[in-house]
């Protein structure tokens, strides 16, 4: 009698133990089903990082929180979370404090999946932010090993209980159990090598080999680069004054405009706007006025000429850099931007050489808060604004903020270190000079 009991108690055990044990699947998602969405937005002054928080079914209530970097100012914004495929919508206001960095929370509804338009609204300018909701589809062999380790429990202990070892109905309930577990066992062991779910409200695989059928993401072969054209508003911005600079993003094989930037880095684009000297930084995150349409309030200080470069990424597509210069007119209102009280950067080596890595090492105060979900940024600029690179910190558990960055070629550059603390965006701005090998 013990010894028929044996296997079937080996295989309970050895099951027991491999649902406790059995890992998580790893997701490689491109798109993360119910997860959290943040983007960077500079709307109407106001430096904003918005985080619609993932909801796992629909309807269901979303969450969306607003951090605002200082200055802060005092500003109403209006939410509104449209669906694209039905037009129901979900409203919600929030006041900002002048001086209070937040978050703010505003509960919204979600209806229903898929292709939404986030509109953030304030009393000048207004965003419209394509933006997906993905909610976690169950995949058809997560619920054959859920319910075939189910399955086995019942029978096997319900057979042993009921007397399986002597009786033939239960006996026969403790085999049945015990394969529905090995069939459970089988698949879990294979899962991760069958296909993955499609998340409800992905959007549809352009496939034009119409093979494709069921695949989830696009593996692309990529999209036409950006042309890119920067404009002011006004045509000739003056010294002191508010100005709208313009991105119109243009498919350069279509000539229609691009309406597909993904979220890279939390923003659809990173714009970064120098003056030629470098002594003007604005690091922003445009507004989106219409499909291919950018747009950034700002002002400057000095008469002379500015350099335009915003990072961004279309759809199954890699990232870009598109660049652009404006001329600002008029007479001085102030002097160059202050430089950093802080302490500079420590480098090493100390005079870098091109083409090898410089390591930068910055001392900050601490307690220092993700933005765009990275400890921090640096952003290198040379004399003549022809190359812009960008790197970020190293993630680490001290103050100290680490960037390993490799200058293209010797010269001058300006370079800028950013990072956030205290809900405030700290620049450290300063000039490196490469050299080459044969100068050390
Ligand atoms: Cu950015």
């Amino acid at each position: 009698m013990r010894n028929r009991l044996l296997p079937v108690r080996v295989l309970l055990f050895l099951l027991l133990l491999l649902l406790v044990l059995w890992p998580a699947p790893a997701g490689a998602h491109v798109v993360a089903p119910g997860a959290d969405l943040r983007i960077a937005q500079t709307i109407a002054g106001a430096e904003l990082t918005m985080t619609v928080r993932g909801v796992s079914r629909t309807p269901a209530p979303a969450v969306v929180e607003i951090e605002a970097f200082h200055p802060v100012p005092d500003l109403r914004v209006e939410l509104t979370l449209r669906s694209s495929e039905n037009g129901r919508a979900s409203r919600a206001a929030v006041r900002l404090a002048a001086g209070r960095a937040g978050p703010y929370r505003v509960s919204m509804q979600v209806f229903r999946a898929g292709p939404h338009e986030l509109e953030v609204r304030t009393p000048a300018e207004r965003s419209v932010l394509p933006v997906r909701v993905l909610v976690p589809a169950t995949s058809p062999w997560e619920l054959v090993i859920h319910g075939g380790f189910y399955v086995a429990g019942i029978l096997v202990v319900g057979g042993l209980l009921t007397g399986g070892t002597s009786r033939r109905g239960p006996a026969l309930a403790v085999r049945a159990g015990a394969l529905a577990g090995v069939v459970a066992l089988t698949v879990a062991v294979v899962s991760p090598q069958l296909p993955e779910p499609v998340p409800d409200g992905a959007a549809p695989v352009a496939d034009p080999s119409g093979s494709g059928a069921g695949r989830p993401y696009a593996s692309g072969t990529g999209r036409p680069y950006v042309m890119a054209a920067f404009s002011t508003q006004p045509a000739r911005p003056a010294a002191g004054a508010e100005f709208t600079l313009v991105a119109d993003l243009v498919d350069g094989s279509t000539g229609r405009p691009v309406d597909d930037l993904t979220l890279h880095h939390e923003a659809l684009a990173h714009l970064v706007v120098t003056s030629a000297d470098g002594a003007y930084f604005r690091h922003l995150h445009p507004v989106r006025l219409g499909p291919g349409r950018l747009a950034v309030r700002l002002r400057a200080d000095r008469p002379g000429r500015y350099l335009a470069h915003a990072e961004l990424e279309r759809t199954d597509s890699g990232g870009q850099l598109i660049t652009g210069t404006f001329d600002v007119t008029g007479t001085a209102t102030a002097g160059p931007q202050e430089a950093g009280t802080g302490p500079a950067p420590v480098l090493a080596p100390a005079r870098p050489v091109a083409g090898r890595p410089t390591t930068m090492r910055l001392r900050t105060a601490g307690s220092l808060q993700p933005w765009l979900g990275m400890p921090g940024h640096l952003i290198v600029r040379d004399r003549d604004g022809g190359f812009l690179g960008h790197v970020h910190a190293t993630p680490t558990r001290t103050p100290e903020l680490t960037f390993t960055f490799s200058f293209p070629a010797p010269g001058t550059y300006f370079a800028w270190i950013q990072y956030a603390r205290n809900s405030t965006i700290e620049t450290v701005p300063f000039t490196v000079t490469v050299g080459t090998e044969s100068d050390t």
